[in-house]
Order: structure tokens, then sequence, then C-alpha cells
């Protein structure tokens, strides 16, 4: 069958190689949408209410989700978020929920045109000091010592240590491709992803997710993986649940690589296989912001590919991840995150606004920081959970926002309305830029949509010319349009596109921006 037969291989391979290699690239976002949003450490059935009563009504074309596979449990430290990136089987039974809660949740946020995207652990098992027992999400027992995992099952063989050239079996050098493929990650048990019968286990996985209905991956630490193996993996994929998707759709596949440059392994050596994680888009977006090391605003002109950033096509963008949001990957210092809500808002506005990438909206938890000597020593800690570690659910308060610690930035009014700004310009031209030499720009997308941001120290005030046809818009940042009323600044542009927008530097958020549905 399939991966199992070095004949089935080879055809998926020429496949691959011929046919898929731009399918993978494609969200298959449904109805225009087209940002997506990851609900970090949701629950299944808060994921599927939130489809329902707010993703859906505005317009988001898709979540991210945690690993939905049985993971490890964890006591020292207590319950850390980072144990479900500790898989012991591929059942479906984790900290969100349950099997059944996870295909109601995929069903009813297909139903209301939102897709889910599988976060998949495919490089590894548990810690190599997980030890023996069944402190697991579905109870299954395991021996991380003896690499035992019968719930797959997986055994001793199905793992990379005999190709591990170093003394540790740890990476030890990122300048070294082998280490880092063949060796352990922060001693995560490496899966031997040359092995067919390893190959074949993974895609299982895989598809029956898909024929669950999720529309495609987002795939863990794929640095760690050699890409020949994964193109043999992705090649047994099953196509998209033709209930919700058309006849023929590929899985959208995005990959974790982290390439800031000055390492031996690139992120375009994973580029026929799906889009690939951009990291230097937020790391320098929050130098841009933060304003270090002499940069300004108006030299985004040409943000995107302009900065060195992979193609287009290519990728996946976001502001801040699970990771860098508290110190663990990459980007450093200048990431920026909900904890500085004001640049924050501006940056995802800005990267929402802007064409490049398919973007993604962080959706984090509170956590009580405790910074020694610059490092975060809680940076482990958990989503809002019950005493027996039961993860809570997400409350809705009367004015939309999230209780008990769930941050919700995508139900933030500026990043809501950009989501939807992004559907409303979709397809239209970066245009009709405008800068002050300094940290004032704006640019508009074709005559749908329009963004003017002030990031000096000192007021906008200034004429432009938008693009956009004569009218009175509403300001989508300051407030938006409810009914034909508009609860924000509104802007009036003449009949030749020209309009004045004033932004002081003390306005809580100084931005604006208006698109052809926010028209009065
Ligand atoms: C936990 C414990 C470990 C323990 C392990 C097993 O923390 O002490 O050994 O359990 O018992 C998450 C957590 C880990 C956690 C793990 C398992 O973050 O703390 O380990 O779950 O529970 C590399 C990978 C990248 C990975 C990232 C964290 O390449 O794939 O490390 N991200 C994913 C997930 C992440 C998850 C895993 C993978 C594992 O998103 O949540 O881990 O499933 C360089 C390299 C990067 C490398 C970083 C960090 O980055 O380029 O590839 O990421 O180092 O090691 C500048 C450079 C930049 C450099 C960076 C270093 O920014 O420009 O290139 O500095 O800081």
């Amino acid at each position: 069958m399939w991966c199992s037969s070095r004949e089935s291989m080879r055809l998926f391979i020429l496949v691959a190689l011929l046919g898929l290699s731009r399918a993978q690239h494609n969200p298959h976002t449904k109805n225009g949408r087209t940002a997506i949003v990851h609900l970090f450490e949701w629950r299944w059935a808060d994921i599927a209410a939130e489809c329902e009563r707010f993703l859906g009504p505005n317009g988001f074309g898709g979540v991210q989700i945690s690993p939905p596979n049985e993971h490890i449990i964890l006591n020292n430290p207590w319950r850390p978020w980072w144990q479900r990136y500790q898989p012991i089987s591929y059942k479906l039974c984790s900290r969100s929920g349950t099997e059944n809660e996870l295909k109601d949740m995929i069903t009813r946020c297909n139903n209301v045109g939102v897709n889910i995207y599988v976060d998949a652990i495919i490089n590894h098992m548990c810690g190599a000091g997980g030890g023996e027992g069944n402190h697991s999400s579905c109870g299954s027992w395991f021996n991380a010592g003896t690499k035992d995992f019968p719930s797959v099952p997986y055994s001793g063989w199905d793992f990379n240590d005999n190709k591990c050239k170093t003394a540790s079996g740890e990476i030890e050098n990122y300048g070294d491709a082998y280490q880092v493929r063949d060796c352990r990650l922060a001693s995560l048990l490496d899966l031997a992803l040359e092995k067919d019968y390893v190959r074949g286990k993974l895609a299982e996985y895989m598809n029956v997710l898909i024929d669950m209905g999720v529309a495609g991956f987002r795939v863990d630490a794929c640095k760690h993986m050699w890409p020949g193996d994964m193109t043999v993996v992705f090649g047994c994929l099953h196509n998209l649940n033709t209930r919700w998707f058309p006849d023929g759709s590929k899985p959208f596949i995005y990959q974790e690589v982290i390439d800031m440059g000055g390492e031996s392994i690139t992120a375009k050596e994973y580029f026929h296989l799906g889009r690939v994680t951009e990291f230097k888009y937020g790391a320098k977006l929050g130098t841009v912001f933060r304003k270090w090391n002499g940069e300004k605003l108006c030299y985004t002109r040409s943000w995107g590919e302009g900065w060195g950033f992979m193609p287009d096509g290519n990728a996946l963008v976001f502001i801040d991840n699970h990771d860098n949001q508290r110190g663990h990957g990459a980007g450093g210092a200048s990431i920026l995150t909900f904890w500085d809500p004001r640049l924050y808002k501006m940056a995802v506005g800005y990267m929402l606004a802007h064409p490049y990438g398919v973007a993604r909206v962080m959706s984090s938890f509170r956590w009580n920081r405790h910074f020694v000597n610059g490092k975060d020593e809680n940076d482990w800690l958990g989503p809002p959970s019950n005493a027996d570690g039961s993860t809570k659910p997400v409350p809705i308060n009367p004015d939309q926002t999230c209780g008990d610690g769930w941050v919700c930035e995508h139900r933030w009014r500026q990043i809501k309305n950009m989501a939807i700004f992004r559907n409303v310009v979709n397809g239209q031209p970066h245009s009709n830029w405008w800068d002050n030499q300094n940290n004032q720009v704006a640019f508009g997308r074709g005559d749908r949509g329009f963004i003017v941001f002030n990031n000096d120290d000192w007021d906008l005030n200034v004429t432009l010319n938008t693009g956009m046809p004569g009218g009175t818009y509403c300001d989508v940042i300051s407030g938006q349009k409810e009914g034909n009323r508009c609860t924000g600044k509104q802007i009036q542009v003449d009949n030749d596109g020209r309009a004045h927008f004033s932004i002081s530097n003390k306005d809580e958020d100084p931005f604006v921006a208006i698109h052809a549905e926010s028209k009065l």
C-alpha cells in the first residue's frame, strides 16, 4: 500500500515533482476570506463556538489549532504549554478535548466557512527523559527510556539515534545540517522519517484529520526533517474532504522553518513542499515600529521581498507566535506582542493591510511573567486552568472581550477590523504610497482601501491621494461602521480621490484605515 512500497514511493515522488508542487501553498479559505488565527491552547468546544459566534461573522478564514494528538502530561514544571509538543501517540485526545469534540469543532467551523489547520508534530515523540508510565493525555502507556510507544506502535527501531553523530545525541551546531536533521532537538526522541513504516504512520495520522475535514497543517520543526522524507509523507496525503472543499484540493501545508540567515539550512529547501513561516517578518517589523537600529517606517516602502524575505507565494507571516512571544524559538527582543498593545495593534494592522504572504493573527493567554536577568522564568506556564489541570473555557464578556486570562487579540476591534480590511482589498495592488521620510506612512490597495500610520512623536496633518471613490468613510481603527453610522473618525474622500488625514501622536491608536465597505 501507498507509503510502504518502494514502487509507490517512486510514483509519489514523481507526482510530487510534476503536479503537487504549488497545490499545497493554497490555504483554501472560503468566501474571499484571507487571514487565519492561532487560537493557542483553546479547547475544541470553545473554538467551535468561536467559529459560529465570531470568526465566521467577522470573515476569518481559518484557525490554527494546538496539536490534537495524544501528548505527555508533565508535573515538573506543572502542565507546561509545551507538553503538547511531546507526542505519545496519534490518538486524538488532548488537553483541548476528546476526538468527538474535535470532530464536532471541525464540522461546525467548516459549516460557517472557517477552516481548521492542525499543528502537526511529526519530527519527534516526547523527550528522552519522559519516563515510563501512562502520564499521557489518553492514558496510553509508554517508555521513553526504551523508546516504546505501543499505541502507535513505535519501538527503538523507529528513531534516528544510530544516524546522529554528536557525542551528546543532541543538535550541538546549527551550522551542520546533518546534526540538525539526524540528532535530537531539545532531547526530543527523533523519528526516523527515512523509514517507510514511520512515513506511513505519519501520513495515516494526517489523513485521519484530512478525512474529518481539516484544510491543512502547520508542520512543526521542519528544519529538523529532510525535505526528501517530507516529500514522501506529503505525497501520501489525501485530497481535502469534498463535503467542504472542491474536488482535488490538496491540504495546505505551512512549515515551521526558522531561517534568520547564517545557518546551514535555509527556508528555500522547503518551498516546493508548501509555504514556510517567514520569521524575519515579525522580527523586522518589530524593530521598525520600535524605531530600533535607526529603522524608520518610511523604509518599509519596499516591504516584502524588497527586504530580503522569501518570495510572496511561499510566505506565511505573523507578528509573533506562541514561541517568540515568550522568548522561545527565534526573533528576539524586537518581537511585538499583546504586552505592548499600542505598537502591536499598529504592526498587526500593517501586516493585514499589506499584500505580502498569508497572514496569521496570534491569539494568546496571559501568564504571570517573572523576569530574572532578562529571562522570563515563567515562560513555561500553561493556559488558564482549573486545579485539576484541565483548561478553562473562554468566557466572553459583555463588551465582547474575553475573560479568565484569555487575551483574544483577534477580538480587539482594531485587529478584527483589519482582518475584514484584508478581505475587502484582497487581490488589489499595493498603491499610492506616501511617507514623510520618517515614521509617517500611508498606502492603499487599489481603489478598495487605504491606511495611514503616524509612528512619529508629532502630529500628522496631510492631504493624500487615496485612490478611492469619493464619499464619506468610517475609520475602522478608532471605531467602525454600525448600520449607517460611524462610531469613530470620519474621512471625507473628494471626487479626485484626495482626503485629509489628521492623526495626533497622542491618539490611542495613531493610525487610520478606510475601505470600500466602511463607506457611509
Ligand atoms: C521542553 C523543555 C526542554 C526539554 C524538552 C524535552 O523546554 O528543556 O529538553 O522539553 O523534555 C516547545 C518548547 C520547548 C519544549 C518543547 C517540547 O519551545 O521548550 O522543550 O516544546 O515540549 C528550534 C526549532 C524550532 C522550535 C524551536 C523552539 O528549530 O522548530 O526550537 N519550534 C517548534 C515549536 C515549539 C516546540 C518545538 C518546535 C518542539 O514551535 O513550540 O518546542 O516540538 C535557533 C535556530 C532555531 C531554533 C532556535 C531555538 O534560532 O535557528 O531553529 O528553533 O535556535 O533553539 C536568533 C537567531 C535564530 C536562533 C535564535 C536562538 O534569533 O537568529 O536563528 O537566535 O534563540
